[in-house]
């Protein structure tokens, strides 16, 4: 680890960790509402107190050095305390904090992302992404897509395509648009979701979705066939596009089979609808490229980005949008009534270049890709032999596990025991976040993670297992 390129803990930081944690805790309850948070429990508990953060650790209110197995929220892939971050916004926010870019205006660092963006996107199959749309998040930036392929169909004198096909247990966001794509029925429940002319299909979770016996292989094939049903069942002149992350990742980490993205890229093709990869977690070296549409070969017209384009430093998303629906847009379209105040801000565009500028110099792309992406592969892979663990797979940085009753039969846990939530616990109290998702067990670590602290992490995720079954035996609900 290279300390130079550290920042020390500020002095307001300093300040806050010798508060009383539990002042700070009161002060939250009474007036914090956090994102997907009961509040009455967490007036019970008390949140934690994160107060700073150094490479792949993050320190709590009462000293605690926590191992951030999940870069933040899937985003901070170089890291914490990167200095040369921090210069870029402040040399930013010295120059040139805000200024729009409507009304035929436009701001340097804006321009400098864009181009960068342009030239980080593979071309595949001969489409290119010239042009992107500059948001603040993933949520926004999927509202954005839903405007964008509806001015396209509707350009093309189709307007009656109006049909987003998506999966369920996927996640696109929480604005109305990006709930209403993702297909988390606690979402749905809430706010009378999804809007109209929002479908899903099942996603391609071999272990929970295949048939017995049933290959990997044949699995994924099958389970793209799902999209060709339900254009079918639509009515092909009624689809406008399908949507998918290139892994699901708050859904669980689910990784799909290598036969899953060729069928259905053949299935878009067949119909001639369009492709939106939403790679708000899996872009920006995550599974070891800059986009993730390139790992698996498919040809995406339109690829949702947000988190770690700035590794999460300051809020910034967007659309890479794709040749065919460029062309139309702009040669077409005249005007299109769509923009938010902070489309291409530049102190959170100036943040992303230096960003990738430092992701590119340290080939953090090319890192996962052939030394800690394997490794850490090698390494979760022990954990199947771990009796508490169904199946553990990883995919460049993201790794998922599934805790099971019954290893030899794949029994899973009544939903209800938590049994996820009581590994996390164990997780925290052993210095080592890590996500549950219902009972699997996610990890996404920054990018920067060496192969001795990937030794580190792997010792504390057994650790934490292994307290978990402990556990479990003593309540009666393991042998
Ligand atoms: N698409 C994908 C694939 C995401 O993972 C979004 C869109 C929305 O991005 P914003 O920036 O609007 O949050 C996301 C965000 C979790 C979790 O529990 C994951 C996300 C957000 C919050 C929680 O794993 N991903």
């Amino acid at each position: 680890m290279n300390t130079s390129t550290l920042i020390a803990p500020p002095a307001i930081v300093r300040r806050a960790e010798q508060q009383d944690t539990k002042a700070i805790q009161a002060q939250d309850s009474a007036h914090f509402i956090h994102p997907f948070t009961d509040h009455g429990d967490l007036a019970t508990r008390g949140a934690r107190v994160m107060t700073r953060a150094e490479n792949i650790y993050v320190w709590d209110s009462e000293g605690h050095r926590i191992l951030d197995a999940m870069s933040g929220l899937w985003c901070v892939n170089a890291g914490y305390g990167r200095k040369e971050l921090a210069d870029a916004a402040y040399q930013q926010l010295m120059t040139l904090p805000y200024y729009n870019s409507f009304f035929q205006t436009t701001n340097v660092p804006a321009v400098q992302l864009a181009t960068k963006l342009a030239s980080l996107a593979p071309v595949v199959g001969g489409r290119r992404f010239e042009h992107v749309f500059f948001s603040s998040s993933g949520s926004e930036s999927n509202d954005t897509n839903v405007r964008l392929v509806r001015r396209y169909w509707d350009l093309l004198g189709q307007p009656q395509r109006k049909v987003i096909i998506s999966r369920h247990n996927a996640y696109h966001g929480s604005t109305m648009a990006g709930a209403s794509l993702g297909g988390m029925s606690g979402m749905h429940a809430q706010g009378d979701l999804p809007i109209p002319d929002i479908v899903h299909i099942e996603q391609p979770y071999h272990f929970e979705n295949a048939q017995p016996g049933e290959s990997a292989a044949d699995f994924g094939r099958r389970a793209a066939g799902w999209l060709e049903a339900k254009i079918l069942e639509v009515g092909p002149e009624r689809v406008a596009a399908f949507i998918a992350e290139p892994v699901q990742g708050a859904g669980g980490v689910i990784i799909p089979p290598e036969t899953y993205w060729p069928e259905i890229q053949r299935i878009v093709d067949q119909y001639g609808i369009l492709l939106i990869s939403d790679e708000v977690i899996c872009a920006f070296g995550r599974l070891g490229h800059w986009f993730a549409y390139e790992k698996f070969g498919y040809r995406p017209d339109l690829v949702t980005f947000a988190k770690g384009v700035t590794s999460g430093y300051v809020p910034l998303g967007g659309v890479m949008v794709g040749d065919r629906v460029s062309r139309v847009l702009i040669e077409q379209g005249g005007e299109f009534n769509h923009g938010y105040t902070y489309s291409g801000h530049p102190v959170a565009c100036a943040v992303a270049l230096a960003n990738l500028e430092l992701m590119e110099r340290e080939d953090l792309p090319g890192r996962v890709k052939n030394d800690t992406g394997p490794y850490l592969a090698q390494r979760f892979a022990e954990l199947n032999d771990h009796p508490l663990v169904g199946v553990a797979e990883t995919c460049g940085l993201v790794a998922g596990l599934v805790l099971v009753k019954d290893k030899a039969t794949g029994q899973v846990f009544d939903p209800d025991l938590g049994v996820g939530m009581k590994c996390r616990a164990h997780c925290f109290k052993n210095g080592l976040i890590m996500r549950a998702v219902g009972d699997r067990m996610i990890i996404a670590p920054p990018l920067v993670i060496t192969r001795a602290q990937i030794d580190e992490m792997m010792g504390l995720i057994r650790q934490c297992l292994d307290a978990t079954l402990v556990q479990l035996r003593a309540e009666g609900l393991h042998s």
